[in-house]
């Protein structure tokens, strides 16, 4: 335990101060290719998401125009697309400053590091790495780092977040990550593969947090949870070695920079190591510029990786990010680019048969735009059901198409609270959400593979319900 927080601080410090290198963006012509997706601005570390309005919503950590090392990252901007291709920034919804208490020692330095968001009950949740460097920029001192996780909220992803917590208790380290199941239960990971349910208070954990079985000694941060297929893909960064040499950028004997992935049946847990998900920033990437006398794009060069993956629309993608941008900005292409004026990236993520992901291929394109062809809002034709503890109602011929992301419905009759389920085929069938009712009124949740024609069973679990409006819904832009 010990060694493995020496060894992330050991990387930090070295991330630090390469990143500290300062590079001057001379070049303003407009930058010629697909990715990154964000051009008018340095961001790193993005965690995509499909919200209520039917787009997909990330937010970044913003990486310094003027470089400096990642004690310079002080906000986060909310971007969000229809199509994958087209982005719009809707600007910065929270800075340090929103949480740096007034007193806090001038020698400090704090900074937001990777953040993770997500939508519940009307509100939305935004989870904050605090990292803060103690002390002195030179010497030892350098490695003294405290990193904690801290919660803000806000009633819409373009208003600014307010705090909720300035700290979540036993949440030591960094690169949160948010997920809700099927079942409703939402659980928050982080730092060196921690995990825990959160209460419905979202900042609370119901029991302690645990340690996951990760199946590697590699992990080393930058943890995301994803669904596919059933299983639970529990993504991150690898520990990597020295700095990648010009000449031999694949040398065996170098721990390379990649984001690897482990399998489990649950989303705790335990779970198998399965292998790369995407190899170091710019390898194999074709139709790119050379860095000048080498075979390969010159952001070849830098080591930081980070994925957050995104289903939409029938396709998954993986956002990442890398220093295609710097090296075009600041020596169109004659070096590899800043460390720390890192680029978002996005890129299809597949899988194969057996389940296994095929590695990422990065492209200097990017992806092609998403068209959707269906509306937003599909309205099951089911007027009032009463449903006692255990019964269901059904509608069959639902066309959810390529893919709806929430469903609501209005509840009436509650007097405990209880659970109604989403599920396809039969009452015990494949379950896609899950709403939790505490009391009357409206009541939404996210869902997963929602998409096709199915035959809807809602279940009431728990205690009896009616239900009503009950609508499949961000299956298109409103
Ligand atoms: O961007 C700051 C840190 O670098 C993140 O928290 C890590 O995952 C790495 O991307």
């Amino acid at each position: 335990m010990k060694k493995r927080f020496l060894f992330l601080s050991v990387c930090m410090a070295l991330a630090g101060s390469m990143g500290a290198q300062v590079k001057k963006n001379v070049n303003t012509d407009p930058y010629p290719y697909g990715n990154p997706v964000i051009r008018h601005m340095y961001t790193a570390d993005a965690a995509p998401h499909v919200m209520p309005d039917g787009r997909v919503w990330m937010i970044t950590s913003v990486d310094h125009e003027n470089g400096g090392g990642y004690s310079t990252m002080h906000c986060y901007h909310a971007f969000s697309s229809s199509d994958m291709v087209n982005w719009t920034d809707h600007g910065e919804i929270f800075h340090v400053n929103d949480i740096r208490p007034k007193d806090a020692p001038a020698s400090d330095k704090w900074a937001v590091w990777a953040p993770d968001f997500i939508y519940k009950d009307g509100k939305y949740y935004l989870y904050i790495p605090i990292r803060i460097q103690h002390g002195a920029e030179s010497s030892q001192e350098k490695r003294k780092v405290t990193a904690y996780l801290a919660v803000a909220e806000s009633n819409s992803l373009t208003e600014r977040f307010k705090v909720l917590t300035p700290q979540i208790k036993e949440t030591r380290g960094i690169d949160p990550a948010v997920f809700r199941d099927t079942d409703g239960k939402i659980y928050l990971y982080w730092g060196s593969h921690m995990a825990a349910q959160l209460k419905d208070n979202m900042y609370e954990f119901v029991g302690k947090p645990v340690k996951l079985e990760v199946d590697t000694d590699r992990f080393m941060e930058a943890i995301w949870m994803n669904k596919h297929d059933g299983k639970y893909y529990l993504s991150y960064h690898t520990k990597y070695g020295n700095k990648i040499d010009k000449n031999h950028p694949d040398d065996p004997n170098r721990k390379p920079s990649e984001l690897a992935y482990s399998v489990g049946d649950s989303p705790m847990g335990p779970f198998k190591y399965g292998g790369v998900m995407n190899y170091e920033l710019g390898v194999g990437v074709k139709n790119g510029p050379n860095l000048p006398g080498y075979d390969y794009v010159p952001w070849r060069l830098t080591q930081s990786n980070h994925g957050g993956i995104v289903e939409y629309h029938g396709q998954e993608y993986l956002f990442y990010h890398t220093s295609a941008l710097s090296s075009w900005r600041q020596d169109r292409f004659q070096g590899p680019g800043t460390w720390t004026q890192r680029s978002v990236c996005i890129d299809e993520l597949n899988y194969r048969k057996n389940g296994s992901i095929v590695p990422v291929k990065q492209t200097i394109e990017g992806v092609a735009a998403v068209k959707i062809n269906q509306p937003a809002v599909v309205n099951l034709s089911l007027k009032q059901a009463s449903l006692a503890d255990g019964e269901s109602a059904s509608v069959s011929n639902v066309n959810l198409g390529t893919g709806y992301y929430y469903f609501s419905a209005e509840v009436s009759g509650v007097t405990a609270p209880l659970k109604i389920e989403v599920r396809t085929g039969a009452t015990d069938g494949k379950l896609l959400g899950t709403l939790l009712v505490k009391k009357d009124g409206y009541v939404d949740t996210s869902l997963i593979d929602a998409n096709g024609k199915q035959t809807i069973f809602l279940k009431a679990v728990g205690g009896n319900v009616q239900i009503s409006a009950c609508s499949f819904f961000a299956g298109n832009v409103e």
